[in-house]
């Protein structure tokens, strides 16, 4: 049994929207420990079988695990380092991976990876050659997304597993306060999250637009638009056994959160910072000299949980655990760079409310060694793999 731990409760009644708070004693084992990671941040298992796991490097490279965790040698599936460009490495560079749904059958995957001149984020459709490696020759380019900024690029891509659709999630442009006034924009793919069939071509596009986007049928508006009001989402997952649509978003000044995507959402970004009104938004408009039209229109969801400065700066998403481990069932595990710690959610889908918030990496663990998350998965069997930014691996173990 894992003992639960009540002594921080009252701290965090004081500090977190969900109280009280227990911490579970669970211990962080670093995997691979002969092996280093540049800028480790997404780690996919593909549907095919194989319990592959495939690692991606901001800074280039994707690379295939093997299930010896003791080994010393992997294999590189992919080398983007030629391929994109970048002028900040902070948060530009290769951030997303997924696979076809039918990858066993037709070889294909999915990447955003960053390119220059004009500053941009790329998503691309490339095939498995001959040789089982990523065949960088056979791209074929599906967007390219303007970036006026080197930072909140996002670039988390996610497949339907029910509708096999494309989710790309998009950052708002970048700099402080939604400077850029993109995240509203409806003619902006910034600061959205973005759905595309990649299996069909709509006219003059390189992908087929779903039907039921909710923004298909407004003439002044990007139809590829799924949900819109993001900042920085940083870690996206769509469970396959609820169908809710995870989300992290990385705030400004005051608050990090977590999202339900929705069809048509607005969430919120640059009216709202998690559950408050964002102070930013009435200076910045004065500034720029624009009046603010048909705000009281706005319907704004906010985020299931939220978490102040006081607990970090910088989300990071992760998924629903249903491994091994009881206590963290149907428990969302999500984490934060700049603090280090991890928590687990449970939410309640009948009341639509957080029933539990769980500290997993208390600040006493924290600690003991800083592990600043980018990326938390499940590995082929369902358990949880933390990345960290300083280029080690741990799993979560009771
Ligand atoms: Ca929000």
């Amino acid at each position: 049994m894992i003992a639960r731990i009540t002594s921080l409760v009252t701290l965090f009644a004081v500090f977190s929207f969900v109280a009280p708070s227990d911490a579970v004693d669970v211990k962080f084992t670093q995997i691979y420990p002969n092996l280093e990671f540049s800028r480790p941040l997404a780690l996919i298992v593909p549907p095919d079988g194989s319990g592959r796991r495939f690692l991606v490097e901001q800074t280039g490279l994707i690379r295939v695990l093997p299930s010896d965790e003791s080994t010393s040698d992997t294999d590189v599936f992919a080398d983007f380092t030629n391929h994109m460009s970048v002028e900040k490495d902070f948060e530009e560079g290769l951030l997303g991976l997924a696979f076809h749904p039918r990858f066993a059958d037709n070889g294909k995957f999915y990447v955003s990876y960053s390119a220059q001149g004009p500053k941009r984020l790329v998503l691309s459709e490339f095939s498995v050659g001959d040789n089982g490696k990523a065949n960088l020759k056979s791209e074929r380019i599906l967007m390219k997304i303007q970036q006026p900024e080197w930072n909140h690029n996002s670039g988390n891509i996610v497949f339907g597993p029910k509708d096999g659709f494309l989710y790309l999630s998009v950052g708002d442009g970048g700099l402080r306060d939604g400077v850029h006034l993109l995240a509203q924009r409806l003619q902006a793919w910034n600061g959205k999250v973005l759905r595309i069939d990649v299996d069909s071509k709509s006219p003059g596009r390189e992908y087929g637009l779903p039907e039921d986007n909710p923004f298909i049928d407004n003439p002044i508006a990007s139809p590829e638009i799924y949900a819109l009001g993001l900042r920085n989402p940083w870690g996206s997952w769509i469970d396959p056994e609820t169908g809710l649509f995870w989300l992290a978003d990385v705030g400004q000044d005051f608050h990090e959160e977590v999202n339900l995507i929705e069809r048509g959402g607005n969430y919120g970004w640059n009216y709202r910072e998690a559950m408050h009104e964002f102070a930013g938004r009435v200076p910045l408009m004065q500034t720029l000299k624009r009046k603010d039209k048909g705000i009281e229109k706005l319907q704004f969801i906010d985020p299931i949980h939220e978490y102040p400065r006081t607990d970090g700066i910088s989300i990071t998403g992760g998924f629903v655990y249903r491994g091994k481990i009881d206590a963290l069932k149907n428990h969302y595990i999500y984490g934060d760079w700049g603090t280090g710690r991890i928590w687990g959610l449970e939410y309640d889908t009948a009341a639509k409310k957080v029933s539990e918030n769980i500290a997993l990496r208390t600040p006493e663990q924290v600690a003991e060694g800083l592990i600043k998350p980018t990326g938390i998965y499940p590995d082929e069997n369902g358990e949880a793999i933390i990345l960290g930014w300083q280029g080690k691996l741990y799993r979560i173990t009771e």
